[in-house]
């Protein structure tokens, strides 16, 4: 079959649509691929699994693996042609045990090419990759049929893959067009489409909020990335504790519900220490409602976090447009997005953390950074490398020894927090609940530090 005969089939099939479609996004779409039916018709089949064996000619590999459902059936097809060992993800983790993850043999550091139907926005080959990895799997190469984004191969480039296709958009369009099954109209609104979606994914980081760039001058002229978590119930205490270790932090993380005896002096007194003592305010309200709400929560109540908190917390589960109900008609505030969290089972899970991140590149303007907690270093440094340049990961869950508390806490040390990528690391009860807060505090800050500086001059290679 050739390849036009064989693009010409993929729309007879119904494979390749044109029209009006919504996709899952809400966006409206001028196109849809759906290459699901193609194993029930042989001869199509056939002509794939060709192209993909030519197309993997020359590419080194030990095992075969093929995205399910779709891909699959197909990748089994190549695997026999080639005679190479077949493995598979199972769609769902299994909540329970380690390993089994991966269907099939393969031993440790095997390099496995992964076969797609097609390529979007790149994002699920990544978090396939990931979880491969994560199982001891190697993964370099992706083959995918349709090559339907606009920089499929560079946004998996960034991530260290490389991306082959069979066929790319421009090829179908063309090929169709040439066969009058459609129009020029159709051929030129499906690149207006695909041309949008790229430029949305492509915007970098340009305009970093201000109060970024004031924590980062702090945490150099106080040589800290200490952010202690004031979480006290009485103002008496939170003061005393606060005196002893005010000299030792970049920030102060408050739960200011929290305390028994709140009253309308409480603020003006801790935005009176941070002048004093040059730290940053940081109410850790994590916001998760609906922007009008949100919008009412943080500005209004007793509290008033809006007028003397100079960063929070926000929950993207509502969706990115609470932060234009927190923000709107503000200045001189910014916020950290919870990307991932340290209590034992919670339901976060990489795709959640992903678009959290994304959400944040999109508003660097009100987004400092991100909340976020690993297993290891290697755990760590694969969460922050997916980072918008220049945003912050604050990470809570940290002290002197890893561990669990009573709650499902889970603590990690302060060099591997540091060590895998954390700029600031967020400590309460390794702090508060410690013989002598000042001296404990002072430890945390120059473990964390030294281990801050040491990151970045390996980095830097020095
Ligand atoms: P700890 O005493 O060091 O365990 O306190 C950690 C603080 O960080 C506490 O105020 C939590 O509310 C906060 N925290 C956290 O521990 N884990 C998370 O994932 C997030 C916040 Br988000």
């Amino acid at each position: 079959m050739s390849r036009e005969q064989f693009i010409e089939e993929l729309f007879k099939i119904g494979a390749v649509k044109f029209g009006t479609f919504t996709l899952k996004s809400g966006k409206v779409s001028p196109f849809y691929f759906d290459l699901r039916d193609m194993i029930s018709y042989p001869e199509l089949l056939d002509g794939i699994v060709e192209l993909l064996v030519e197309k993997l000619q020359g590419i080194e590999f030990d095992v075969i693996t093929g995205i399910p459902y779709t891909a699959l059936p197909i990748a089994s097809l190549v695997a026999d042609r080639l005679q190479k060992p077949l493995i598979y993800m199972r769609k769902e983790e299994k909540a329970y045990g380690t390993g089994n993850n991966v269907i099939g043999k393969f031993t440790p550091g095997a390099v496995c090419i992964v076969i797609d139907d097609l390529i979007t926005t790149g994002e699920s080959k990544i978090e396939t990759a990931e979880r491969l990895e994560a199982e001891g799997v190697v993964v370099k190469d992706f083959v995918v049929v349709i090559d339907r984004s606009n920089d499929g191969s560079g946004i998996l480039a960034k991530s260290g893959y490389i991306l082959h296709s069979l066929i790319a958009l421009d090829e179908i369009l063309a090929i169709l067009q040439k066969g009058k099954y459609i129009d020029n109209k159709m051929a030129d609104q499906v690149k207006e489409f695909t041309q949008a979606l790229a430029e949305e994914s492509t915007q970098e980081v340009e305009n970093l909020n201000p109060l970024t760039i004031k924590l980062k001058e702090t945490m150099q002229r106080k040589q800290s990335n200490l952010i202690l978590s004031l979480d006290v119930t009485s103002q008496s205490e939170f003061f005393r504790i606060l005196d002893k270790t005010a000299a030792e932090i970049v920030m102060l993380k408050t739960h200011v519900d929290i305390l028994d005896d709140y009253d309308e002096h409480f603020t003006g007194k801790l935005q009176e220490y941070a002048r004093r003592y040059d730290f940053h305010i940081f109410e850790d309200r994590k916001f998760a409602d609906i922007g009008n709400t949100v919008r009412m929560q943080y500005r209004k109540g007793i509290y008033r976090i809006s007028e003397w908190s100079e960063f929070i917390t926000v929950h993207l589960v509502a969706g990115a447009g609470i932060l234009s109900g927190l923000f709107e008609g503000l200045t001189g505030r910014s916020s950290f997005l919870l990307a991932r969290m340290s209590s034992k089972g919670n339901l976060i899970n990489e795709s959640y953390t992903r678009k959290v991140i994304e959400a944040g590149r999109k508003n660097p303007g009100v987004v400092s950074g991100f909340i976020g907690h690993g297993k290891d270093q290697e755990d760590i440094r694969r969460f922050k490398a997916k980072f918008p340049a220049g945003m912050l990961l604050l990470m809570p869950g940290v002290k002197l020894e890893s561990g669990t508390d009573k709650l499902g806490q889970q603590y990690i040390t302060i060099e591997d927090a540091i060590g895998g990528g954390a700029d600031c690391i967020i400590v309460g009860r390794g702090i508060i609940q410690s013989e002598n807060p000042g001296i404990t505090a002072k430890i945390y800050r120059e473990r964390a530090w030294k281990a801050y500086n040491q990151l970045n001059n390996r980095k830097a290679g020095k």
